[in-house]
């Protein structure tokens, strides 16, 4: 009886010299297991490679290396909208996914002795090295939505060099992880079994579906900028599909990109056509020639998109005007002076294709001065950084 109300004895700690003294904290919790790093890994994974995945065609479309300006297709219509809307909202789902992963593997940076040999040594730093890019990614991509770029570097070119980083890193990572991933990547394996026998399999449970309630909520709440069946719950995101000049979001306005000065004269505008036989016209004569009517959206590679009713000219019979032949490449060229997205260049695919037109109307209406007046361009399945508003020069290369 006696025995029974006492606590029981706590087992007799290894004599001192047994173990290396770690002057570091040592964790109870009971989700920092393999079994629950597994879990949060693989939906971290798949997140991470959807996202790469579309970050590459995203890069590929936007930076084109010269061979493959020509073959790159402009179909499907809504290729760039959906392949940049899934990185951006993977992207975004992949953040609540690293918190959680990290929440339970964070234990490890106390482990002790901190590096045991030569290969433990490598591998630690491989995790270092893709948890850094990994949160780098996330976080710059983040920024990149909100235009907030608080760095000296360009972003553009080191997000993407990163981004083969981490995947080096995440590849490098899972070979040294496949014996912990394959023990416990089913809960019916004996090693899962054994842990839930603990009896932490209900805090597991509840883990992962707190996990995937933030992941759906972060998810509901912003891809309604790409995704318009579901614009009314975009609520965090930081363009809306509907808000903007015309109902249409906008970028870069007339003012931000100095483009107001040269608009006040637009009397004085001429669309410069060059070729064989280059030529010039003013809005009127433009206005003269066979108008066309498409269905195109701009697909921004911040996440927003938006489909739109276009009217202009083809692009396909300036260049014939200009005598230059089916598959020529076009340089087109903004008013605006200064700006990354002044001077850009066509594939012939794209610059071929009937939808691709030099616009003068959105939505039945003069486009206005923000969203690229007097004339601009759009093209099926294109980032929209390519979609150069202010046109005032074509030249057939
Ligand atoms: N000349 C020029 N064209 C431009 C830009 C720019 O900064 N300058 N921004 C581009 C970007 S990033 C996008 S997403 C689209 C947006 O078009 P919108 O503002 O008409 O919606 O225009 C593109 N065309
Ligand atoms: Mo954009």
């Amino acid at each position: 009886m006696e025995d029974m109300k006492r606590p029981p004895e706590p087992p007799s700690p290894p004599p001192p010299s047994a173990l290396p003294s770690s002057p570091l904290p040592s964790f109870s919790g009971r989700l920092h297991d393999p079994r629950t790093a597994v879990s949060a890994g693989r939906l971290l994974g798949a997140a991470v490679g959807i996202c790469f995945a579309t970050g590459v065609i995203s890069h590929f479309l936007q930076h084109p290396p010269g061979w493959a300006v020509d073959v790159l297709p402009s179909r499907p219509v809504w290729g760039y909208r959906f392949s940049q809307g899934v990185h951006v909202a993977s992207g975004i789902a992949a953040i609540p996914l690293l918190l959680v992963k990290l929440w339970t593997v964070y234990p490890r940076l106390f482990v002790w002795p901190p590096v045991r040999s030569a290969r433990h040594g490598l591998e630690r730093l491989s995790v270092a090295v893709l948890v850094g890019a990994t949160t780098f990614e996330l976080f710059s991509g983040l920024l990149n939505t909100v235009q907030w770029y608080p760095w000296p570097f360009s972003f553009v070119p080191v997000h993407f060099a990163v981004a083969w980083l981490l995947v080096g890193a995440l590849l490098l990572h899972v070979a040294v992880k496949w014996p912990d991933i394959t023990a416990h990547w089913r809960r019916t394996s004996q090693a899962s079994a054994a842990l839930s026998a603990e009896g932490d399999g209900a805090d597991r449970r509840s883990l992962l579906l707190g996990l995937t309630a933030a992941v759906g909520a972060v998810t509901l709440t912003t891809v309604g900028q790409s995704f318009t069946p579901l614009k009314r719950f975009d609520l965090l995101a930081p363009r809306h599909p509907d808000h903007g000049p015309q109902g249409l979001p906008v970028n870069r306005t007339a003012a931000a990109a100095g483009v107001l000065p040269a608009l006040s004269r637009v009397r004085e505008w001429r669309l410069e056509v060059t070729g064989p036989r280059p030529f010039s016209l003013d809005l009127a004569a433009l206005r003269e020639l066979e108008q066309h009517a498409v269905v195109l959206p701009i697909a921004c590679v911040e996440g927003w998109s938006r489909s739109a009713h276009w009217s202009g000219v083809r692009i396909r019979d300036l260049r014939e005007r200009a005598g230059a032949p089916p598959g020529t490449r076009l340089r087109v060229v903004s008013l605006e002076r200064h700006g990354a997205y002044r001077v850009m260049e066509m594939g012939s695919d794209y610059a071929d294709d009937p939808l691709t037109l030099l616009a003068l109307r959105l939505d039945g209406q003069v486009l206005s001065p923000d969203h690229g007046y007097p004339a601009r361009i759009i093209a099926p399945n294109r980032p929209g950084v390519l979609q150069t508003k202010w046109v005032s020069r074509l030249e057939a290369l």
